[in-house]
């Protein structure tokens, strides 16, 4: 993460004050004033969010001074929308939010200003005046777009190559950035897109988008894009039963790097897969903590992800954390 150094610093800082926390002290979370956190999480859509949950529960655990309540929004907009209104009525001490998708969150957000309750992004962005929220911590969504592209461009950029695109949550940070950044990789090479359609982030849809692009486009299919680990699994099975090799009759490239992801990179499935580091749970909670504080913090902070090739994800899979 950008400023991870202080960010570690202050996590430890977090850790230090919160453990060794017996003599108490004013305010926030450095005493044994727990501080009170509503979390507005997407739903449970994926293994990378499956991973998140549980990197922010680990992270806003009682034992490091939190309280916390979750609400996971089933990938409803109006769901989330509702849970940070709840959490307002509750007094909570500072909200954090995984927004489903950018648009929409102005209103509920001034609410939140108004009752003097700080609000922390995590994982995705909103389109919404940067005001009304204190910080957002996550991934450069554009970027793991780009590097996607640019491992497309070079490995079969130069020849004639039809692709389609599972896409994810429709209006989402990632959904948008990340297709952002994949065509501004493959500009002016010779891959084609014959198609693109949201999987919702999800396997089981995946699979049910991928067999309608089989049974339209077939053979004729040489690249699939898919802008999770997940969607990519669940085409697996629709390519399989479609009598084709995956990484081989259709070459594929995802994001996450997920354990399930490096597994199909590492016996051949996948081709190349992009990280998009989860285990955000630990710099969000310091964040609130030093915003309860009253201390400065950045606008942003931004996990470092890395991107494999199947000897990477043979050597990173023994040890890898989600
Ligand atoms: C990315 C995250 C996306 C993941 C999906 O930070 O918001 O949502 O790529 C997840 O797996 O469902």
């Amino acid at each position: 993460m950008k400023k991870l150094g202080a960010a570690l610093a202050a996590v430890g800082l977090m850790a230090v004050a919160l453990t060794g926390c017996s003599a108490g002290g004013a305010g926030g979370g450095g005493g044994d004033k727990v501080i009170t956190v509503g979390f507005a999480q997407t739903g449970s859509e994926s293994g990378w969010r499956a991973a998140n949950t549980q990197s922010m529960k680990e992270a806003f655990s009682s034992k490091n001074g939190f309280k916390l309540i979750f609400n996971a929004a089933d990938n409803k907009p109006e769901n989330q929308i509702a849970a940070v209104h709840s959490f307002i009525n509750q007094g909570v001490d500072a909200i954090v939010i995984a927004a489903v998708v950018t648009t929409g969150w102005d209103d509920v957000l001034k609410e939140a200003k108004d009752a003097n309750i700080p609000v922390i992004l995590e994982d995705r962005t909103i389109d919404a005046d940067p005001s009304l929220y204190a910080s957002w911590i996550g991934d450069d969504f554009k970027k793991e777009g780009e590097t996607a592209g640019s491992w497309a461009a070079k490995t079969v950029g130069s020849t004639p190559t039809n692709m389609v695109v599972l896409e994810g949550t429709t209006g989402s940070a990632p959904a948008i950035d990340r297709a952002k950044g994949f065509s501004s990789s493959i500009g002016g090479t010779s891959i084609t897109t014959l198609d693109s359609q949201t999987g919702n982030f999800t396997r089981a849809d995946g699979k049910t988008v991928m067999e309608g692009f089989l049974q339209k486009y077939g053979k004729k299919i040489n690249l699939l894009f898919a802008q999770n680990d997940d969607m990519g699994l669940g085409a697996l099975d629709a390519i399989k039963s479609a009598g084709l090799t995956p990484g081989q009759d259709i070459k594929i490239v995802t994001i996450d790097g997920t354990k399930d992801g490096l597994t199909a990179l590492s016996n051949g499935e996948f081709n190349y897969v992009v990280e998009c580091n989860p285990l955000l749970g630990e710099q969000v909670a310091s964040v609130v903590k030093d915003v309860i504080d009253g201390k400065k913090v950045e606008k942003a902070y931004t996990a470092k992800d890395l991107a494999f090739d199947q000897a990477a994800a043979k050597e990173a899979l023994p040890t890898r954390k989600y």
